[in-house]
Order: structure tokens, then C-alpha cells, then sequence
């Protein structure tokens, strides 16, 4: 897989990709990084990427001419190194908001290409948004760049790359997989602030403790993302295990 990001801060995604799976990933050579500056292909003296808005307001818009001709650097550079059909990506809070589903379609295509747009200011000349693929937003907030959320977008799918975690890290991996949130965690030592680790997680009995663990995931889910529970159906077990999740709760 190759991913290419267009942005004004190449650095910053350079820098950030080097750390933890992502950068483990990419040393085993899971997924190249390829990064492109519109300022590279501004054409003035004075590599100007911004402009003054059409109808006035405050802010800056990216100008639509140097982004352009970086992203078409990004496809052919990608072609050349053998994604036949990149694919371009906006991360924009008008985007449609991203999943795990979308991640997993995307980690999905070993020799897929990615160019992701990552803009500054207060956004990109809509003609040029109209020539891409994709437009994705990472959460309903606005951030000050595309950068982080592209970097969010290239871990999110870095780590699903056969080969990027280690066993350990993968069976941990399962908790979105199921549709649930995660479990809670607890490591040493015992007894920490007044508070005792579970009994059952001291117990030895691994399928009691998956159970708890499975339940744990069940209660947290329906108490703060219902919205999740919503498009799964529970088993009559499931059902069970909530329901005494539920009585198990503190009142008031
Ligand atoms: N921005 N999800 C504005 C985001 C964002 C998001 C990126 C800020 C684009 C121009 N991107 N720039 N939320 O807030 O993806």
C-alpha cells in the first residue's frame, strides 16, 4: 500500500509517521509514505497557495491551481510505484464520518493507493474538492488542519495491514472488530486508591473472565453508545448478561 499526503506541513506527517505501529509498519515496508507541498507548484515568486474569498468573509481559501498539480504529481508518482488507480481522499468535517467498516474497506486492498488532501485555512476551492473521490471528516469538530486527521485516517488504517501487530497486540485488536466498546483493563498492583482490581480477574478461570469481560463490554456499550447497540442484534446470552450488568450497577 502507498499513501501520499498533500499538505503545507510535510514535516509534520513525516515526523508523526515514524512512531509506534504505524512506523513499525512502514520500516517492514507494510505501506509507503509519500508527501507533496503546494507551495512546490505555486507559480508565483512568492509561492502563494492561498487566496481571499469570492464573496467575501473572513479567512483564507487554498486556490485550487497548485493543489491540482500536487495531486497530480501524488497519482503519477503513485502509479509509477504501482498502484494502478489511487484513490483521493478530503479530510473535511463535510465528510462523511469515518468508521471502522470504512478503515477496514481501506486496509483491505493490499496494492491500493491513497492521496489524502490534508487543507489549512478555512478550506479548499470547492472545484478542486469536486475532482476527488472521497471526503471524509474524523469527527464532528474542527481542527486546524488536515494533517492530524489524515495521520488519524493513515494509523487507523496502517494497523489493520497484515503483518502490523504483533500477536499480543492483535488479539487486543478484537474490541471494535465485535461492534462493542473495550472492556476495562487493570494491571498491577491490587489495590490502588481504596480500589481493588475485580476478583474474577485474579481467579484463574479464563472463561469466567471472558464472560465478565464480554459483559463488561456489553454494559458499557449500552449505557454510553446505545447508538452502536442499535444496528446488532443481541443473543438471548447477551441479553442475560446485560440484564445482570444492569442490576449490578450503582443506583441513582
Ligand atoms: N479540518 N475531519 C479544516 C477538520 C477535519 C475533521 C480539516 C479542519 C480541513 C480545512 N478534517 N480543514 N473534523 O476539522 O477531517
Amino acid at each position: 500500500m502507498r499513501i501520499d499526503v498533500v499538505t503545507l506541513f510535510p514535516e509534520m506527517v513525516e515526523h508523526a509517521a515514524r512512531f509506534g505501529v504505524t512506523g513499525r509498519a512502514r520500516e517492514r515496508g507494510l505501506w509507503r509514505l509519500g508527501l507533496w507541498n503546494p507551495r512546490d507548484f505555486a507559480t508565483d515568486n512568492h509561492r502563494t497557495v492561498d487566496d481571499r474569498p469570492y464573496g467575501g468573509g473572513p479567512g483564507m481559501v487554498m486556490m485550487a491551481g497548485p493543489l491540482g498539480q500536487a495531486l497530480d504529481a501524488a497519482r503519477a508518482a503513485q502509479r509509477a510505484d504501482g498502484c494502478p488507480a489511487p484513490r483521493t481522499i478530503y479530510l473535511s468535517p463535510a465528510g462523511a464520518p469515518l468508521s471502522h467498516r470504512r478503515v477496514m474497506e481501506l486496509a483491505g486492498a493490499p496494492d491500493a493507493g491513497y492521496v489524502l488532501l490534508a487543507g489549512r485555512y478555512e478550506g479548499v476551492d470547492e472545484r478542486l474538492v469536486a475532482t476527488l473521490d472521497e471526503e471524509i471528516a474524523i469527527g464532528d469538530f474542527v481542527v486546524s488542519g488536515g494533517e492530524l486527521p489524515a495521520l488519524m485516517l493513515i494509523d487507523a488504517i496502517a494497523r489493520q495491514l497484515p503483518g502490523a501487530l504483533n500477536d499480543a497486540e492483535s488479539a487486543v485488536q478484537e474490541s471494535f472488530a465485535t461492534g462493542l466498546l473495550d472492556c476495562p483493563h487493570y494491571t498491577r498492583p491490587e489495590h490502588h486508591a481504596g480500589q481493588a482490581v475485580p476478583e474474577v480477574l485474579l481467579s484463574g478461570n479464563h472463561a469466567a473472565i471472558a464472560r465478565w469481560r464480554h459483559q463488561q463490554a456489553l454494559g458499557r456499550t449500552a449505557t454510553r453508545r446505545p447508538d452502536l447497540l442499535a444496528g446488532r442484534a443481541l443473543t438471548q446470552d447477551e441479553e442475560r448478561l446485560l440484564a445482570a450488568w444492569r442490576r449490578e450497577q450503582p443506583t441513582g
